[in-house]
């Protein structure tokens, strides 16, 4: 079946898109730009000059894994940015911003590249996931390490003197190690394990494998660049930023299994791979003995036999409705509390996150 989101949010997302106090169509002109000198630098890195060979592959592990995102994470880094820099919002700065905004990117292309050979999957935004392309398999993996290691050696390269370069570094590296353990628990699947998936773990797997890295890091890399320093305020993007990862990564699971491959650009594979997904959740939390004994026969197997006997199982419990209802409950809650975060904070680009994010997928 198609998915059509909730009334009226995807009309106010092309709104909120189009609103040019986020970022002007020449500054997203010059965010694409600093792309192409981020690359160059990293392939002309002096101290590497003997490896003119394996650049040519980073380029092409950079080019099919990073340009044809959103960019989303990356936009919103450098639209926060321009909110928290006031007085000092140079030309220079703006740059800076965009390149941090590009570290972000990075970091989620490595994390998808790795997670789709995890999770088995075979596309990724319309194409094959990158470990399938030439049969690379797992020599893929070196390849998300290239990503996820280059990140350093781009801080380094243009951060080196900044007052904030430690503390960027340490908050990067934190929602790594962060983003790497929610992976961990969310691979921690298994027969004997899935009377275990409850809204609980969920939430936890949730926090740290999407809301992180994807929502609060590029809100506080803004704010780390802009040097703001009052807790409170990291604080309370954290908060808001755990409620849209909520959202979203519940969105993307009802999408695995209901959306439509040829907007999402990628098969669901949640249910072969025994996931504890929004969707496995809550039907344990709605099904009879009866069903969750079948369910439990059926779930984390391979044969798409056993994966129909999950599906018709999903619909006998109605979970597109149920997931329709706490979308419109998630979604008011989430517009509520960005309405009223404090007025320090960039509340458009919060919604420009949110909408942008459910126009489409990762
Ligand atoms: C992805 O969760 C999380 C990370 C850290 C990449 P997922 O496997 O549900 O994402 P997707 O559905 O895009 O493969
Ligand atoms: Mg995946
Ligand atoms: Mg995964
Ligand atoms: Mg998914």
């Amino acid at each position: 079946s198609t998915f059509t989101p909730v009334r009226g949010l995807a009309q106010i997302g092309q709104n909120i898109i189009e609103r040019p106090q986020l970022l002007t169509e020449a500054e997203r002109k010059d965010f694409m730009h600093v792309y192409q000198t981020i690359v160059k630098d990293l392939l002309e890195m002096p101290s590497m000059e003997d490896m003119k060979e394996t650049n040519r592959w980073v380029e092409r592990v950079l080019h099919y894994n990073v340009t044809h995102g959103k960019h989303i994470r990356g936009q919103t880094t450098a639209m926060a940015y321009k909110h928290f820099a006031l007085g000092n919002l140079t030309n220079e700065n703006m740059r800076l911003s965009y390149i941090l905004g590009w570290c972000v990117e990075i970091l989620h292309a490595g994390f998808l590249l790795l997670d789709d050979i995890m999770d088995a999957s075979e596309t990724r935004r319309g194409r094959q996931c990158w470990y399938k392309v030439d049969n690379l398999g797992l020599t893929a993996i070196n390849d998300g390490m290239l990503l996820e290691t280059s990140i350093y050696q781009i801080l380094g390269k243009f951060f080196k003197d900044k007052n904030y370069f430690n503390q960027a570094t340490k908050l990067i590296f934190d929602v790594m190690y962060q983003t790497v353990s929610g992976e961990c628990l969310d691979l921690r699947t298994g027969k004997e394990r899935m009377e275990k998936y409850t809204m609980e773990r969920y939430t936890a797997v949730v926090k740290y494998k999407t809301s992180l890295y994807s929502i609060y890091l590029p809100f506080a890399l803004a704010m780390t660049m802009a040097e703001i320093d009052d807790p409170a305020l990291f604080q309370e993007v954290r908060s808001v930023a755990l409620e849209m990862g909520h959202f979203l990564q519940a969105r993307d699971d009802f999408l695995d299994c209901f959306g439509d491959v040829e907007i999402t650009g990628k098969v669901g594979t949640d249910i072969e791979t025994c996931k504890c997904s929004w969707l496995f959740v809550v039907a344990m939390e709605n099904c009879s003995p009866e069903q969750k004994k079948l369910l439990m026969e059926n779930y984390g197997q391979p044969e798409p036999e056993k994966v129909s006997v999950v599906k018709n199982l999903y619909d006998e419990l109605r979970l597109e409705d149920m997931y329709r209802q706490y979308e419109e409950q998630a979604y008011n809650s989430i517009c509520t509390q960005i309405q009223q975060m404090n007025n320090r904070l960039p509340k458009e680009v919060f919604l420009f996150m949110l909408h942008a994010n459910t126009a489409q997928v990762k």
